[in-house]
């Protein structure tokens, strides 16, 4: 606070650090546009929205935010041209080499959700390492959607459920809404209260779908590399006047 400029002190004022959202869950977008907006080329808008990440990250932190869901590739993005897609699976090792010393720092874990076993050698090695380096903390979750698509998590919970039915360790009238979510990717997670999209998109794109249920949905015409600490506190000061105006009913 002490380091901000004044109209932001006005914000962070404003906002009501006993009612921060415990989970937040962000859709990145904007990256590619960010980059053809300033003549460059769309890697560096995947550059460019890394220390976005860690900006955000961090203020999460000074927030005491518990956990940030990050939606880093989508199985979608496999569509993408194969340098494209080549350049973006390298970024996990290079964002974990620069940030990585920082986010220890910061007492964060790191996790992630999504087909995992399925991305290249080199990215799964440099996340593993990041889990193992930091699966001990206790600060906030970092959780990156990577190769997710929340119907095939979905798809994915109903098979293991089926499975566990068949081997009659469980019982049809034991599934519900409890049961089902400790199936899901976020089993250990709390509920997204505040879903951020940048970049002006407003769909769901296959993130989340039961996880978000409850959620309050935050959009922004800002993209995703012009995105940073005051923008946070602006969506999450949004979700607290949502609230305050339903709470009472
Ligand atoms: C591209 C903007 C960090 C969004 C940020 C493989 C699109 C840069 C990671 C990362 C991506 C992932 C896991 C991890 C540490 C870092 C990342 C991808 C794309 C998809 F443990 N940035 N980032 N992963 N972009």
């Amino acid at each position: 606070m002490l380091f901000q400029s004044k109209s932001q002190q006005v914000k962070q004022s404003e906002l009501d650090y006993d009612n921060i959202p415990k989970h937040i869950a962000i859709i990145m977008d904007g990256n590619g546009r960010w980059a053809k907006q300033r003549a460059l080329p769309r890697i560096a808008g995947h550059r460019e929205g890394m220390k976005t990440i860690q900006k955000v990250v961090k203020h999460a932190v000074d927030l005491n935010v518990q956990a940030l869901t990050l939606y880093a590739f989508s199985t979608e993005n496999w569509k993408r041209p194969k340098s494209e897609v080549e350049f973006i699976l390298k970024l996990p090792s290079r964002f974990l080499d620069q940030y990585l010393p920082e986010l220890v720092e910061n007492n964060v874990r790191v996790t992630t959700i999504g087909d995992f076993e399925s991305l290249p050698e080199f990215t799964q090695e440099a996340v593993n390492q990041a889990k193992e380096k930091t699966k001990n903390n206790t600060g906030l979750v970092l959780n990156f959607a990577l190769n997710y698509g929340s119907r095939k998590e979905l798809i994915d919970a109903v098979q293991k459920i089926s499975t566990s039915v068949k081997d009659g360790d469980l019982s049809t009238d034991e599934i519900d809404e409890e049961l089902f979510s400790k199936y899901l990717y976020t089993y250990d997670l709390p509920e997204p209260e505040l879903m951020i999209r940048t970049s002006g998109e407003k769909r769901l794109s296959n993130y989340l779908l039961w996880q978000l249920a409850y959620a309050e949905f935050y959009f922004t015409e800002r993209y995703w590399p012009a995105f940073d600490e005051a923008s946070l506190d602006e969506a999450i000061l949004e979700y607290q006047h949502r609230k305050r105006r339903f709470g009472g009913l």
